[in-house]
């Protein structure tokens, strides 16, 4: 596994903005490969605000900038990419706003959902979720480590990880030849998130 999107960090949006920018400067220095901006709570100046202070951090850095959700708020920021969900922007729509070369990555729930994404101009596509997790609860099914390793071995299309992902899963998730796994508390709850960050890495070797 050696690709952007190897250990993929998406942020918490229950962190104050000073805490954020902590996590993130730490998580980049200890190895995360790409930054998700994730606001679920706030509103759209506030999500702009803390991704264009994301992207400040990142800068120089060669960690790509990814906004979760709005294709707005990334052309705003001039970020690298936008995540999209199933219920945000249609992909195609939003690949003609962004153009050619961002990163373009679709959040899929369910078996229908994969099959569709197949065809459509994305990057990436996520996991969603591979296990229960507190971080996000409204989530449709559990993809489980067997779910990956069928959709790894189907799919052209990188394939990440994400829900429930720390030390004790990452070697068993990495053995199915995903491309990325994607953590939120993991590493924005860790007292140290650049020893965490770079454990992980470790244990991804
Ligand atoms: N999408 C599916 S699960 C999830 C998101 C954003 C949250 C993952 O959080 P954690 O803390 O890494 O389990
Ligand atoms: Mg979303």
């Amino acid at each position: 596994m050696n690709n952007v999107y190897r250990l993929y960090l998406v942020t918490d949006d229950t962190l104050d903005l000073t805490t954020l920018k902590h996590v993130v400067r730490e998580a980049v220095k200890g190895g995360v490969t790409l930054v998700q901006v994730r606001e679920k709570h706030g509103n759209v100046r506030a999500f702009i605000e803390r991704a264009q202070a994301i992207k400040d951090i990142l800068q120089g850095t060669g960690v790509p900038l990814i906004i979760n959700d709005r294709v707005d708020v990334a052309l705003a920021v001039n970020a690298d990419g936008v995540h999209l969900g199933q219920s945000d922007m249609p992909v195609t729509i939003a690949r003609q706003l962004l153009g050619a070369d961002k990163i373009l990555g679709l959040s899929i729930e369910t078996q229908a959902q994969l099959t569709q994404a197949q065809t459509m101009p994305l990057d990436y596509i996520a996991l969603s979720a591979i296990f229960p997790t507190q971080t996000k609860t409204n989530t449709t099914m559990y993809w489980g480590v067997e779910g990956l390793q069928k959709t790894v071995s189907m799919t052209s299309l990188p394939v990440v990880a994400i829900g429930g992902i720390n030390e004790h899963n990452i070697s068993e998730l990495c053995a199915t030849g995903v491309d990325g796994l994607a953590l939120v508390s993991a590493i924005c709850s860790a007292d140290d998130p650049q020893a965490v960050s770079r454990y992980f890495i470790e244990l991804m070797n």
